[in-house]
């Protein structure tokens, strides 16, 4: 049985671990809003199905789906990725799914924030997300996971990375946004980040990816590869809107230390050139009000960070940029040489607001 817990993780030994270390899976959750994802979703299904694919040759993957779609998603998704039944607003597990925390004797737990799809009726993304909030105690209960359920506090796990060992980064841009907590202090959030992920420092980069409809979600411009270790999306091109927001979370890195005192060594990862959605993929988005538009031109968030890490594996957006695209590959294989890394085309799923990092959530071990 699961049970919802009092008290912290912190106080009660448990630590949010590095996405390095070892999972016991992944979990997705199934696109099929039509003013999100363009004709019927069909295109993204098959984004995510080759994303699922990639990740279950290495761990095992499970994939949460609305009922109208279960047999259809079943009938896509070869047999060794499990399917359920998990009511959704969208996609985005990451998200809404749970926070694991782990312990020292390989105990694992969730942290089950507040969802309100990146910021309410200030500036959220879509109304309602009433199903998307209960996912995390969904994949809790069904993997006999106690958790912590914080009521009082909006978050989502794009907007945190962990290096496991001391230390968490986020972006000011979106925890301090207006749509999540408007009566908390930097101060009071960042307790409940020390609280929560069993941090005892927090990173705090100014910004992330330009027009990244998350309030700048960190997952989009640094991941963390190793305690004291980052990639760091870049640009060369100081006319791109990009590069005075990499460059100064360049700058903060480079001056800081972390929880137990380590310079930061930071990889550059250069974005693709810009992703600007076409004619034809702006007209087969369904406009609903309430929901942010899809026009033609908009550039997308596109960033080579936004992957995944699997046990023995690295699951890569890819965005048909030859030259980036070959160029992420290569500095990631330097960057974990023990790691197959694996390309995916991902033009659908930024298309949709996020990539492979945002739709997927691993359940680490403990071990
Ligand atoms: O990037 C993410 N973590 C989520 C993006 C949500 C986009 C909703 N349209």
């Amino acid at each position: 049985m699961a049970k919802r817990l009092e008290g912290t993780p912190r106080a009660d030994g448990f630590r949010m671990p590095g996405e390095f270390e070892h999972h016991a899976g992944c979990w997705i959750l199934w696109p099929e809003r039509t003013d999100n994802w363009r004709n019927g979703a069909k295109p993204a299904q098959k984004a995510f199905r080759d994303v699922a694919k990639a990740i279950a040759r290495f761990e095992p993957v499970t994939v949460g789906v609305n009922e109208s779609q279960y047999s259809a998603a079943r009938e896509m998704l070869p047999e060794n990725i499990r399917v359920v039944e998990m009511s959704n607003d969208d996609s985005w597990v990451r998200d809404c799914g749970p926070t694991f925390v782990v312990n020292e004797a390989g105990e694992v737990r969730g942290v089950d924030w507040s969802f309100n799809a990146w910021g309410g009726l200030v500036d959220g993304l879509y109304f309602p997300w009433d199903k998307d909030d209960k996912v995390a105690r969904k994949i809790c209960e069904m993997e006999g996971k106690d958790s912590y359920r914080l009521d009082d506090f909006v978050l989502e796990g794009g907007s945190i990375h962990s290096d496991g060992d001391g230390t968490a980064i986020v972006t000011e841009a979106c925890l301090l946004s207006e749509g999540r907590n408007p009566d908390m202090t930097k101060e009071e959030i960042e307790q409940k980040l020390k609280d929560y992920l069993g941090v005892e420092k927090v990173l705090w980069l100014p910004n992330g990816i330009y027009l990244d409809e998350t309030n700048e979600h960190v997952d989009n411009i640094v991941h963390y590869v190793a305690p004291g270790k980052l990639v760091l999306a870049w640009t060369d091109d100081e006319s791109d809107p990009q590069y005075p927001l990499s460059k100064s979370a360049l700058d903060y890195l480079e001056k800081e230390t972390d929880a137990k005192g380590r310079k930061l060594e930071i990889v550059k990862l250069h974005i693709p050139d810009e992703v600007l959605i076409t004619k034809e993929e702006s007209e087969g988005v369904d406009t609903v009000d309430g929901t942010l538009p899809r026009e033609e031109g908009d550039r997308q968030a596109a960033s080579y960070a936004n992957f995944y890490i699997a046990n023995g594996a690295v699951i890569l957006p890819l965005f048909g940029d030859k030259i980036h695209d070959e160029a992420a590959k290569k500095t990631l294989q330097e960057v974990f040489p023990e790691r197959e890394i694996v390309g995916v085309f991902a033009r659908e799923i930024i298309l949709g607001g996020g990539n492979i990092h945002c739709i997927t959530q691993q359940q680490p071990s403990g071990q």
